[in-house]
């Protein structure tokens, strides 16, 4: 196991592999075995690119040989950054193949998270597009280059510059030995628990299982047709079952920058989509231009729903519309995924976020004392299983706040568990906003506000939304008098950061004080009172959106 990285307890391990969940295969394995049996089948779809299974598995290894050429190895972090692109998927790949772990950044991602995370993984390369929806990104690697003494190599997919071109990499394939599956295979970025986001390390065979369980339960085939309009880089799209789960089941995965309808429905119209996951203020906007789309829609299998919480009422609206099935998914990077069947009850599918996916999935509900709480009494989740982390990289010092003495894994999550065992998400204690699906620590930006010189004091909570559940709002306490066109003037202190644009507050409220709880604390229960009351005299237009196209 790679230094920092903590490995499940010798009998857990055994057992997962006595029950056969746990495979003597890596992931770039698996796609030589996909490649063998589904061939000249189309694999990946890319605007007007196809690549088949093989292509896709002679790419991966024509990269790894070119990867090894730049002096990368086993056990050597790379910065993955790239859309939603058929070079996101040769590279992963190819970097499993040579033992070199991916470390997977967000599309939205921008200098502060990718030089934070370059210099946390100490990552000796990153790899990038040219550009993307407007943005140069090798001015963003010129910056962490000279910043982040790790980083050597930076590898850039289309017109490279200064840099290495992807496209010079393919080479001669060369002889690897097979990475171990009990190995780290690539790390994910967490949402956040408390603090700063930190990197989840996935095995080969931790997250093969998950791939063939959620495959399996989401009825994957060779004819499914899985559109990506998620990142590819978040768990969510790339294996629960995602990008991977298609691939494990000989389907076709179409890529689409967002989910944009205006993008999405022709393409699914084109390739005769089967399914595809959306978060829930995606699932809202195509649900309305359904009802007046030109598009043929009726290839839709399966829609995912998950992220965030989705409301009932929304997600019975969505069923009428597209009279396919429903999936809700309550999922998390460190592990833990829960999801309804599609064999489950209209009432179950829009009333719960399903049930976990492994039988040997412990999960228990606690009140804080960290006794069990009664049958369908709300409890913090904590989760402890064969695909769930047992802690995350390089955090011992946070270890014991995040994980309990025997393992289980504290998430944050606030749920209730029906008498089926179906969960049901209540709430969270974890200071992140859930900003449609995707993830903000408040930490990290009350951080970021801290740093300018006019902020004395800030506190980052969640404030309700009609569209994304919830929204980000900044109370800021100023030194001296607040000037004119402050809050301005903030936004663009965070955007010169290189803050991602989805962590910038939606809502802004000066204040003279915090109000502090009885040890000296922001009270963020009372800042999330008044940032719901604000919300509700003053709805915010919708003006930047959730992940994956509203915006
Ligand atoms: C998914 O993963 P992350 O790592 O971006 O976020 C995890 C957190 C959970 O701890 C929970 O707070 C929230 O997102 N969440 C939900 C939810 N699904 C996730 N809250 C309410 N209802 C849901 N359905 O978001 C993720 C990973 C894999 C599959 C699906 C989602």
């Amino acid at each position: 196991m790679l230094a920092g990285c903590v490995e499940w307890p010798e009998e857990f391990v055994s057992r997962y592999i006595a029950k056969g969940y746990w495979e003597a295969r890596s992931l770039g394995g698996l796609l030589r075995d996909w490649a063998r049996e589904h061939d000249g089948r189309t694999a990946l779809v890319d605007g007007e690119q196809r690549w088949t299974y093989r292509e896709l598995d002679e790419r991966a290894d024509r990269l790894a040989a070119g990867f090894r050429n730049l002096g990368l190895g086993p056990g050597d972090r790379v910065v993955v950054h790239l859309p939603n692109t058929a070079e996101f998927v040769a590279v992963v790949f190819a970097l499993f193949r040579l033992g070199a772990l991916p470390v997977f950044a967000l599309p939205a991602h921008r200098h502060s998270e990718i030089s934070y995370l370059c210099a946390y993984a100490q990552a000796t390369a990153y790899v990038i597009p040219d550009e993307h929806q407007g943005t140069d990104f090798r001015k963003i690697a010129e910056r962490v280059l000279a910043e982040v003494p790790s980083l050597r190599e930076v590898v850039v997919a289309g017109e490279p510059g200064r840099f290495t071109g992807l496209d010079e990499l393919y080479t001669e394939p060369c002889r690897l030995p097979e990475p171990d599956p009990g190995d780290v295979a690539f790390f994910l970025l967490s949402g956040g628990t408390t603090g700063l986001p930190k990197l989840i390390p996935r095995t080969h065979r931790d997250y093969a299982y998950n791939v063939r369980l959620s495959a399996d339960n989401a009825g994957f085939t060779q004819d499914t047709t899985y559109l990506t309009v998620l990142p590819a880089a978040h768990n969510y799209a790339f294996g629960c079952p995602g990008v991977l789960g298609a691939l494990r089941a000989g389907g076709k995965v179409v890529l689409a920058d967002s989910g944009n309808p205006d993008l999405a429905f022709p393409l699914i119209e084109r390739e005769k989509v089967t399914v595809s996951a959306l978060v829930p203020p995606l699932a809202l906007v195509w649900t309305d231009a359904a009802a007046t789309t030109r598009y043929d829609l009726s290839s839709l299998e399966l829609l995912q729903v998950g992220g965030a919480r989705f409301e009932e009422a929304a997600a019975r609206r969505m069923l009428d519309r597209f009279g396919c099935v429903l999936q809700q998914s309550f999922g998390m990077a460190e592990g833990l995924l829960a999801q309804t069947a599609p064999s489950d009850s209209e009432d179950i599918v829009t009333r719960t976020q399903g049930r976990p996916l492994s039988p040997d999935d412990e999960v228990r509900l606690v009140d804080s004392a960290g006794r069990d709480v009664a049958e369908g009494e709300t409890g913090l989740l904590l989760v402890r299983g064969p695909y769930t982390l047992r802690g995350y990289y390089r955090a011992d010092e946070h270890h014991a706040r995040d994980f309990t003495q025997d393992g289980f894994f504290i998430t944050g999550d606030l749920a209730s568990r029906t008498p089926t065992g179906h969960l049901i998400v209540r709430g969270r204690v974890k200071d992140v906003i859930n900003r449609g699906g995707e993830k903000v620590s408040a930490d990290e930006v009350e951080g970021h506000l801290l740093a300018h010189p006019d902020v004395r004091d800030v506190g980052v909570v969640a404030a309700p939304d009609a569209l994304l559940g919830e929204r980000t709002c900044a109370f800021v306490v100023f030194r001296g008098r607040q000037r004119e066109g402050a809050f301005g003037e903030l936004t663009g202190f965070l955007h010169e950061r290189g803050v991602a644009d989805y962590k910038i507050p939606d809502r802004w409220e000066a204040l003279e004080e915090l109000p502090r709880t009885g040890v000296g604390k922001a009270d963020k229960v009372q800042l999330r009172a008044r940032a719901a009351r604000a919300a509700a005299r003053r709805p915010t237009r919708l003006s930047r959106g959730g992940r994956g196209g509203t915006r």
